[in-house]
């Protein structure tokens, strides 16, 4: 009973949120370098120069004009240029996750640390920031878990060659892919490929300037045929890789006993699970042709390319939770929810938190449940947790209990996914378990960590670390196997 002998506890970073060092060691710019920070109320913004040298700048939903390219504003401040530094930091770092008894941690490689334009020329310093990284995590008996895109994009890719609307990238990412494996090939054995796959958004992302539906799934084939590969590849280089996807599920119930509503939740969380079916499955689903073909989306194949989907399936499935939503079909239902720009419906029946995402322990169960009945592989909660405002005390205290009082409903649900619904459930690496920058605000106050790191919305504070409330709470969860909540 319980959680398994060797399960994953851990915790998760993305290095555009958390590395910073964004020109150090040879590094150049990734999209994600030229967004701006912002508030609950103030979207962020992409700045980029227009074909004629005009400075602009639009939101992550607008499109970019034709031709326009990243443009970084020496005065503007930009939250991932020194993120919250674990480029200077990951010594300090990994020996409190150790003192935390992480068996894992999550975190992902930057594609320009390693190919600085995301083309073919290699950059020697930055595969040993990554050596040196997974060294001190093995130091401490801590396993990687890599995610090898976490929402960034060589700007390069993104000016010159419209990202991954281009097939062209495909090959410059298995590229990226082959370094990686075979540099890591005996220091990581779990992989992801595509981080949050299901969220694509435009230029930051996924370096494309169209915004149009059409666009996003032509890249969305794209990414499916280099996911594929990345796993025959990886499976080849090292038959023990474990190598997973990525989706943010947010599962949707019906906002009534209503036939039309339960169809809304049915297709709202039917469009989640596409990204999995066809990573799981290895093929695109009967509902999304049809979809397609209704609205004219035509997708360019070339030969072999459903072959590749077909054989390039992952082993586990790795998803982020925070939250449901509810679906209704009356679209006066429908508000947008704050911090997050996706439509959602109030549920009365669940609290909130200060960014308008839905506390739902029982969901993560219900989630779980359904992927297991529904896909037969193991998975993996590689997010979950709450963005809150933290107060430091004056005594340096930081006394985190909603925190604590989030960590525990989920982890109960999880043994209770485990012990009752028989889930085969790998691991669980808590999301920023140190504090890091909020991908969809740019903010510092929206914070997720056991780890406080003192630094504000502009970019001042002196990084300097400390434990939370929720730190020795985590320690003794991971101490227990998850028995002692
Ligand atoms: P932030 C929205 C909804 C669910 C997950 O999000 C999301 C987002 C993005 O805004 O993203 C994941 O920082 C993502 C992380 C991100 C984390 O959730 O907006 O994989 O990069 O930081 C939390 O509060």
């Amino acid at each position: 009973m319980g959680f398994p002998k060797n399960f994953l506890w851990g915790g998760a970073t993305a290095a555009n949120q958390y590395e910073g060092g964004y020109l150090s060691g040879g590094k150049e710019p990734s999209t994600l370098d030229a967004i701006t920070g912002g508030s609950h109320t103030e979207p962020r913004r992409i700045t980029f120069k227009t074909k004629d040298g005009q400075l602009e700048s639009v939101t992550r939903e607008h499109r970019l004009p034709e031709g326009a390219v990243g443009y970084i504003d020496p005065d503007l401040y930009y939250p991932s240029h020194v993120a919250t530094d674990f480029y200077h930091h990951y010594k300090e770092d990994i020996a409190l996750f150790a003192e935390m008894g992480f068996k894992c941690f999550r975190l992902s490689i930057n594609w320009s640390r390693i190919c600085p334009k995301g083309t073919d020329e290699v950059n020697e310093e930055g595969l040993a920031f990554y050596d040196a990284v997974f060294d001190e995590l093995k130091k401490h008996n801590i396993e990687p878990v890599v995610t090898i895109n976490h929402f960034d994009i060589p700007m390069y890719l993104a000016d010159n060659l419209d990202g991954w609307s281009n097939r062209k990238v495909i090959d410059y990412f298995l590229f990226f892919c082959e370094t990686i494996f075979k540099r890591y090939k005996n220091k990581v054995k779990y992989w992801m490929t595509f981080n949050e796959i299901n969220f694509l958004r435009s230029w930051t992302q996924i370096g494309i300037h169209d915004n149009s539906k059409q666009a996003k799934f032509q890249a969305a084939h794209h990414l499916f045929v280099a996911s594929g590969k990345a796993v025959q590849l990886g499976h080849e280089i090292n038959p023990e890789f474990q190598i997973g996807m990525m989706v943010a599920y947010i599962p949707s119930y019906p906002m009534s006993s209503r036939p039309e509503d339960v169809l809304e939740a049915l297709q709202f969380n039917r469009d989640q699970e596409f990204y999995i079916d066809v990573q799981v499955k290895g093929y695109y689903p009967a509902h999304k042709l049809k979809e397609f073909e209704r609205e004219n989306i035509v997708i360019e194949k070339v030969p072999g390319d459903d072959e590749i989907i077909a054989n390039g399936t992952v082993d586990y499935i790795g998803f982020s939770y925070y939250m449901s939503t509810v679906s209704s079909a009356n679209p006066e239902n429908v508000k947008f929810v704050g911090g997050n720009q996706m439509p959602a419906v109030k549920n009365p029946y669940l609290a909130e938190s200060e960014w308008g995402w839905a506390v739902d322990p029982l969901g993560l169960r219900i989630s779980l449940s359904k992927l297991y009945d529904r896909y037969h592989i193991p998975l993996f909660v590689v997010e979950n947790g709450f963005g809150a405002v933290d107060v430091v005390e004056a005594d340096g205290s930081i006394n985190d209990d909603y925190r604590i009082d989030y960590f525990k409903k989920h982890v109960a649900a999880m043994k209770d996914a485990i012990d009752l619904d028989g889930v085969d459930l790998i691991g669980y690496t808590p999301w920023g378990c140190i504090d890091l920058v909020s991908a969809g605000t740019g903010e510092m106050k929206k914070r997720y960590g056991f780890i406080y790191v003192d630094l504000d919305d502009n970019g001042h504070g002196s990084l300097a670390r400390s434990r939370k409330k929720s730190f020795s709470w985590y320690q003794e969860v991971i101490a227990s196997n998850g028995e002692k909540i």
